[in-house]
């Protein structure tokens, strides 16, 4: 593997969760294989489990690491070609990405949609120019469209909890204050997708997504419906994705929180999160609290997830 930007570059399914479950057992079998190589982590946005996981991955597999948090230190970046840079950004992403690429062995960015310019976003202009111009592997830490290291983490964490050979899994809609990226529902669902499980994706009328990443789930607006009979609920807010709205927050409606009403209509489903979480507004502290919340072996996995794509990375250079 050269650049992990998707979880349908993982391949076969079966072999991914097995070197999961490997690197899982034995987190520092393979100390020597990253030694003497750094791994470069670049942040545009916040982070807490992308951080602290993919670090603790990389140093379980015996490499450096470096962070860099591009708005606090760094020069400003320039991202557009053709500007004439009279104003507050000294640097041009084109300079800085070959030259941020020749002080390591492997690239994780994390760059979220911009909301500014669908097409830019969709495209992933900033992950793509990196891919592009660094000269090495690079992996999204969460980009525009996808965020495959938490999707790869998420689907992990089914494969271990499931019941059933075939799961009913919801990814359900539930409302924030402010607007976030469409990331985690687009990958989540692509993942979905790669995986054997009954699909249903449930949100109010307006939040539809790009077709691409939902494939084949079927889509069902009335949330209660949708929940019936679920083995796991995976909640997220996104902002909307269609036309004029795109990047808004078009409602708020907290008749859609998950609470322990809609969890009873479940067969006892299990409620997963990426984290971070607001609390009451996307589900109730008694929901987040109670014994069928796996959110935080869910976070655990990311280490797993990391280590596992870092490792394919690594024995391809
Ligand atoms: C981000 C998002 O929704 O994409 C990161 C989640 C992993 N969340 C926030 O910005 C709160
Ligand atoms: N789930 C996740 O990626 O969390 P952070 O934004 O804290 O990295």
């Amino acid at each position: 593997m050269r650049h992990f930007t998707s979880v349908t570059q993982l391949g076969s399914l079966d072999e991914a969760f097995a070197k999961a479950r490997y690197v899982k057992e034995n987190p520092f079998a393979d100390q020597e294989l990253g030694k003497n190589k750094t791994l470069l982590m670049l942040f545009f946005n916040s982070s807490l489990r992308t951080r602290l996981s993919t670090q603790k991955a990389a140093m379980n597999l015996g490499m450096n690491v470096i962070v860099l948090d591009v708005n606090q230190g760094a020069w400003k970046l320039e991202t557009e070609r053709g500007v004439i840079m009279d104003g507050d950004k000294p640097e041009h992403l084109l300079e800085a990405i070959p030259v941020m690429g020749c002080y390591c062995d492997i690239i994780g960015v994390r760059s979220f949609a911009r909301f500014e310019n669908r097409e830019d976003d969709y495209n992933e202009k900033i992950l793509n120019q990196f891919i592009q111009y660094s000269g090495k592997p690079v992996f999204s830490m969460e980009a525009a469209t996808r965020h495959p290291l938490q999707t790869f983490a998420d689907m992990i964490t089914i494969e271990e909890y499931r019941k059933k050979e075939r799961p009913k899994v919801v990814m359900t809609w539930a409302p924030h204050p402010k607007a976030l990226p469409q990331a985690v529902p687009n990958s989540f669902a692509e993942g979905m997708n790669i995986m054997d499980c009954e699909f249903v994706i449930t949100h109010p009328h307006g939040y539809e997504l790009d077709p691409a990443f939902t494939g084949n789930a079927r889509i069902e607006y009335d949330q209660d419906k949708a929940f019936e009979g679920a083995d796991f609920i995976y909640a997220k807010n996104w902002a909307a994705y269609t036309g004029e709205n795109y990047g808004k927050v078009i409602s708020t409606d907290r008749s859609w929180t998950v609470d322990s009403r809609k969890m009873a209509l479940t067969d006892n489903a299990y409620f997963m999160h990426c984290l971070p979480v607001r609390r009451n507004m996307i589900v109730t502290d008694e929901v987040i609290e109670s014994p069928q919340s796996i959110v935080i072996p869910e976070a655990a996995n990311r280490v797993v997830s990391a280590q596992t794509v870092l490792k394919e990375i690594l024995l391809g250079l």
